[in-house]
């Protein structure tokens, strides 16, 4: 059994990136391909809940603070999803390094000094980027609650997102209807598993090059 792929989506906020990768990790249950979902920022440990108050404006935390916060709630995961990934879980991640980096290089925060804290993570095999305008993510239920959720911060990291962008991502057009999305990110995956059941490799470490 060879090793699971580390599938990750990014974009900004209400791209419909949970739906999307909830879908996929059932789709891929039930074609009997063992996949696990990962959620980032993990609110349910100790250091999640401080970011998550910081989402919601109930504490207040410096710039480089949060950054770091955020990056060490990816490391303190970052041992079972390696164990996951050896033993042949394939893992559909919802937001992960790259949200860490635009965010805070949108904030005007040093790019180099951004990707420091995860260089070593566990590199994506493949990444889509469910691309909406900050425009239409607003029209969608639930925009504005938190402390992100502004235009000009949205239209930003959109802008730092497409410039993290290698051959490993995928545009997706997310304002089409879910299930045409849904089947677009399947066909890619596809290919993805295809891909590495034909040519395996290890693990790559992010920002490494
Ligand atoms: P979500 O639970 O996916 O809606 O994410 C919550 C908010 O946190 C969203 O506005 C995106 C932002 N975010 C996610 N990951 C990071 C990160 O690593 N760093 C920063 N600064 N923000 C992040």
């Amino acid at each position: 059994m060879g090793r699971g792929l580390l599938i990750v989506f990014e974009g900004c906020d209400r791209s419909g990136k949970t739906t999307q990768s909830t879908r996929l990790v059932q789709a891929l249950n039930d074609a009997g391909v063992r996949a696990r979902l990962v959620k980032f920022p993990d609110r349910t440990t100790a250091i999640g809940a401080m970011i998550d108050a910081y989402l919601r404006q109930k504490t207040q935390l410096s710039d480089q603070a949060v950054h770091l916060l955020f990056s060490a709630n990816r490391w303190e995961a970052m041992a079972q999803m390696r164990a996951d990934l050896e033993s042949g879980t394939t893992l559909v991640v919802d937001r992960y390094t790259f949200s860490g980096v635009a965010f805070s290089a949108a904030k005007r925060m040093d790019l180099k000094w951004c990707k420091a804290p995860d260089v070593g993570l566990a590199a994506p095999d493949r990444v889509f980027f469910l691309d909406i305008h900050p425009d239409d993510a607003a029209k969608r239920a639930g925009y504005g609650d938190e402390i992100y959720e502004k235009r000009e911060m949205q239209i930003e990291v959109r802008v730092k997102f497409f410039s993290l962008m290698d051959k490993s991502w995928s545009i997706v057009d997310a304002l089409r209807d879910p299930d045409e999305i849904h089947r677009q990110i399947m066909a890619l995956t596809n290919r993805a598993l295809e891909r590495h059941n034909a040519d395996p490799t290890p693990i790559g470490k992010l920002w490494t090059q």
